[in-house]
């Protein structure tokens, strides 16, 4: 595997959480994998978890791995060709990215959507360019449009809680002050759909996401009727994909959060979310500490898929 970002790229689902369990059972196995290779991760924005996680999974197959926060020290990226470069910018994506290639053997990139013009969110442009132009394997670690590596943490979550083959499993939007990209729910109905489960995405008018993603959900307006007999929970909050709100908030409505009375609707669910998570906005106090609450071990396999991702490109250089 050379590039990391649509669900197509690992392949067979089965197989892929099938090694995700072999990885997870015996995280050490492969470290002469990653010996001599050195691994990039490059983030336009803040993180916590992609961060940690894939850094340990790096080091768990031996690589070395060096982190750069571009607005940390590093010179200011002009991402457009053919701007006169006379203002706050002093160096260009288009030198940046071969020069970082120099450096390393994998490249991971972390680049959110900027909601400055739809078009260039959901062609990719900067996650392409690296493609284009580092000479090195690519992954996703939340580009504008896609999280894969949450979204396979996430999979391999529900394979270890589910109690039925076909889990009724479903994402809602809840309530948050900023505008969220659709990354996260994206890549998450993409990687359900792919997995065959029982998917039904809530939200409220106005919240449509992209049917490149959806299509083959069931979509669901009301939302105590979604959560009716739900396995997961899977809560998210995301800013509108329509024109002509692209990236606005259109609802704060707190009856959307996650409650312990929204809890009770379903199939005495487990609760998920990516993290990080607003507190009594997105999901309360007391269903996030509840006992169905999953939110930490999902987190945990964010080593996981980031490892088995990694171990699919080592073996692929
Ligand atoms: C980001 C998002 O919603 O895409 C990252 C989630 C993993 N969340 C925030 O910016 C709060
Ligand atoms: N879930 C996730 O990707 O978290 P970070 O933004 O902290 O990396």
């Amino acid at each position: 595997m050379r590039y990391f970002k649509s669900v197509t790229d690992i392949g067979d689902l089965k197989e892929a959480v099938r090694e995700a369990m072999q990885v997870k059972a015996n995280r050490f196995a492969y470290k002469k994998l990653g010996q001599d290779k050195t691994l990039l991760m490059i983030f336009f924005n803040s993180s916590l978890r992609t961060r940690l996680s894939t850094q340990k999974a790096a080091m768990n197959l031996g690589m070395n791995v060096i982190v750069l926060d571009v607005n940390q020290g590093a010179w200011k990226l002009e991402t457009e060709r053919g701007v006169i470069m006379d203002g706050d910018k002093p160096e260009h994506l288009l030198e940046a990215i071969p020069v970082m290639g120099c450096y390393c053997d994998v490249i991971g990139v972390r680049s959110f959507a900027r909601f400055e013009n739809k078009q260039d969110d959901y062609e990719e442009k900067i996650f392409n360019q690296f493609v284009k132009y580092s000479g090195r394997p690519v992954f996703a670690m939340e580009t504008a449009t896609v999280h894969p590596l949450q979204s396979f943490a996430d999979l391999i979550t529900i394979e270890e809680y589910k109690t039925v083959e076909r889990p009724r499993v479903v994402l809602t939007w809840a309530p948050h002050p900023k505008a969220l990209p659709q990354a996260v729910p994206n890549s998450f109905a993409q990687w359900m759909n792919a997995a065959g489960y029982d998917f039904v995405i809530t939200h409220p008018h106005g919240y449509e996401l992209s049917s490149e993603f959806t299509q083959g959900a069931t979509i669901e307006y009301d939302q105590d009727k979604a959560l009716a007999g739900a396995d997961f929970v899977y809560a998210k909050n995301w800013s509108a994909y329509e024109d002509p709100n692209y990236g606005k908030v259109l609802s704060t409505d707190r009856s959307w959060t996650i409650t312990t009375e929204k809890m009770a609707l379903t199939n005495n669910a487990r609760f998920m979310h990516c993290l990080p998570v607003r507190r009594n906005m997105i999901v309360t106090d007391d269903v996030i500490e509840s006992e169905r609450s999953i939110v930490i071990p999902e987190a945990a396999n964010r080593e996981i898929s980031a490892q088995v991702v990694l171990k699919r490109i080592l073996e692929s250089l």
